[in-house]
């Protein structure tokens, strides 16, 4: 039986997916891109999880990209379009599931690591991590939606230099330019991820994901559309029970229970 290289380990309403290959600083080669396939099938079906955090093992690589010794043997364009594609489409999974998703990035997050970050709903780095899509020097562009994920988070100038230069940006750099919601100090990276976990499992479930439904969809829409689309998704939610129940426990002055 062939080994598993990734760990979703389920913690009450919070799954943490951990890559496992950190003698190949988690590069993503074809099975663990399929194996974060399932995960997502999994965790789109089981909507009781609320939050997923993404991490690599070691200490050294959250993920420093897809797996070049791999991708070498890749002996046509047509397979290698092929990866691109089913990447694309594993990330656009992750994207849009349910959950709250944070990437937890301790070290390198490069190439595809840095796309399949990109794919979360944010980023939260330790001071140590470093970020960069290096695809240029292999003679490559960033193939896991990378050129448009990156574009929309940090703009077209700040991607063109970033993919161009190959450069590897620390997490300060990450977060200045607007990559990075938080960074922490190395050993506090776990609580503190865990403490903006906690918090979100605490507010309205329903209403969480709705939010992350209207601000994606919103990308794509004209302004007035988004905010056409806010206020009938208000609508509906005002006649929930997690509505009803969230404004009773604020007039009895207590915690609401959802
Ligand atoms: N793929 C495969 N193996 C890798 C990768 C990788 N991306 N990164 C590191 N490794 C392996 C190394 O080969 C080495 O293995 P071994 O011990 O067997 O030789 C082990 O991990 C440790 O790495 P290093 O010895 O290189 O560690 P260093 O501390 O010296 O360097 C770096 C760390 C700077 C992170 C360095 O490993 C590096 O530059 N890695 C490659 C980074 C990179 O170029 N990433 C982009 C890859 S391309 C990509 O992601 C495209 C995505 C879209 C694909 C579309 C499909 C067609």
């Amino acid at each position: 039986m062939t080994e598993s290289l990734t760990h979703l380990e389920i913690n009450g309403k919070k799954a943490t997916l951990q890559i496992n290959r950190p003698n190949q600083l988690n590069a993503l080669n074809k099975q663990v891109l399929e194996e974060i396939h399932n995960h997502c099938h999994f965790l789109n079906e089981n909507k009781q999880i609320k939050v997923l955090i993404i991490c690599g093992s070691g200490d050294k690589a959250f993920v420093a990209g897809a797996d070049i010794k791999e991708m070498q043997d890749f002996n046509s364009p047509e397979r290698a379009t092929q990866f691109s594609i089913f990447g694309a489409k594993t990330f656009s999974m992750l994207e849009n599931l349910p959950q709250i998703t944070i990437a937890r990035v301790q070290g390198f997050a490069l190439g595809g690591g840095l796309e399949l970050a990109l794919a979360c709903d944010f980023i939260i780095a330790s001071e140590k991590a470093r970020f960069g899509l290096p695809e240029v020097t292999l003679g490559l562009i960033p193939g896991f939606s990378g050129t448009q994920r990156l574009t929309r988070r940090i703009g077209a100038s700040k991607a063109i230099e970033w993919i161009s230069t190959a450069d590897k940006y620390s997490a300060a750099e990450a977060h200045l330019h607007g990559l990075v919601n938080h960074v922490t100090k190395h050993d506090e990276l776990e609580s503190f991820t865990d403490q903006i976990s906690d918090k979100i499992i605490k507010n309205a479930p329903h209403a969480i994901q709705v939010a992350k439904k209207v601000i994606k969809q919103g990308i794509e829409l004209r302004f007035e559309e988004g905010c056409s689309l806010e206020s009938s998704e208000f609508g509906l939610l005002f006649v929930g029970s997690e509505a009803k129940e969230g404004m009773k426990a604020f007039i009895e002055k207590r915690p609401a229970n959802f």
